[in-house]
């Protein structure tokens, strides 16, 4: 028991925007599952954050118990981590308003996905996606947490989270943990098939650039031959290689192969066995990933008694950094 309360706290979350990627896989949701043993892990659907982009409501809905199955057959374990829903849990959104009044326009302003998306998103440029790293800032503080595995495209949102802890601890006392960004080597920014300069995403227009966690084989072999590589004809990675360095960084990381390694396999061979060669790597990660999913998402009554039980623990954990801090601040509790 002892043992179990020094483990440090490991928070992350992921929104159920739309079915998960290589992408989310890769940068983020594999290194939950493996921090798993070594910390308290708790994990969450970042709900609140869907709708800072107009969602269909049937469809949300779906989208959460699909993301949900999908995050335990990666193999996110609920008998060792909590994984529970956002919007279940009435604290995240009660002490993103209070940061919201210890953040700065500015700061926010500065965001380059709200930069992004706002690009992407012109006809609703609302104030929930302004202050949507306040959102994030408040369900990481909530736990205390040490780290944050999350893809690189997260890390400006992490450094403000700290910002914020330390600027409310700075007031008030010691309130909140100064979180950790936790990115892998490898795998931290995994790009579009189809344009190797943009990022993989969920609300990719384009079906081809992203390769999702439940695509059948044959799909994700099609992706992959497709996928836009240059005119050298040389498996190396290299500054302007933008196609072959991403499909290397996706096959190093699903292998475990170096660079120095890959490139040495397919010297002088041509891009087609090459890409063959991932889209098979990839497919055999995926395959038992799809196969849990199948099964797991049929079983809706077991997947509601799993985050029902998980969002009365989080409810209960957050509860008290909550009090802790609405008390500092001045409120009557
Ligand atoms: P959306 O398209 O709706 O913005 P997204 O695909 O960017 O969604 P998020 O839910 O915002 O996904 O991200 C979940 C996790 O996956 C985060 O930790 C994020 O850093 C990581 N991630 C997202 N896309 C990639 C990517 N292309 N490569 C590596 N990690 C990624
Ligand atoms: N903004 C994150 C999702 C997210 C998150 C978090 C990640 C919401 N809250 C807390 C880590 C910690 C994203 O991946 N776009």
């Amino acid at each position: 028991m002892e043992a179990t309360e020094k483990k440090e706290v490991v928070f992350s979350a992921i929104q159920p925007s739309g079915t998960i990627t290589l992408g989310n896989y890769l940068g983020a949701v594999r290194n939950w599952v493996k921090m798993q043993d070594e910390y308290n892990c708790i994990y969450a659907l970042a709900d609140l954050h869907t709708i800072t982009v107009r969602q269909e409501p049937a469809k949300m809905r779906k989208n959460i118990i699909d993301a949900y199955a999908s995050i335990m057959a990666c193999g996110v374990d609920v008998e060792k981590s909590i994984f529970f829903i956002q919007s279940h849990v009435h604290t995240h959104a009660e002490l993103a308003w209070v940061l919201n009044c210890y953040t700065q326009f500015g700061e926010l302003s500065r965001m380059t996905q709200f930069k992004d998306k706002s690009a992407k998103h012109a006809d609703n440029i609302n104030a929930g996606l302004f202050t949507y790293p306040v959102l994030m800032a408040g369900d990481i503080l909530l736990y205390q947490a040490d780290k944050v595995p999350v893809g690189a495209d997260q890390k400006q949102h992490i450094e403000l989270a700290r910002d914020i802890a330390a600027r409310f601890n700075g007031l008030y006392g010691d309130v909140f943990k100064v979180p950790e960004g936790f990115i892998p080597k490898n795998g931290a920014r995994v790009m579009s098939l189809q344009n190797p300069l943009n990022k993989m995403s969920k609300s990719d227009e384009n079906v081809n650039g992203c390769v999702h966690l439940l695509d059948d084989p044959d799909t994700i072999m099609r992706k992959f031959k497709r996928a836009v590589t240059d005119s050298e004809a040389c498996v190396r990675y290299a500054d302007g290689k933008d196609g072959v360095n991403n499909l290397m960084t996706i096959y190093s990381s699903v292998t475990g192969l170096s660079f120095e390694q890959i490139e040495r396999d397919f010297e002088g061979k041509g891009y087609g066995d090459f890409k063959a060669a991932v889209g098979e790597a990839v497919v055999e990660e995926l395959r038992p990933i799809r196969e849990r999913y199948e099964k797991l998402v049929k079983d809706k009554a077991y997947l509601e008694s799993c985050y029902r039980a998980a969002d009365e623990i989080a409810l209960k954990i957050s509860s008290r950094t909550l009090g802790k801090a609405m008390k500092k601040v001045g409120f009557v509790r």
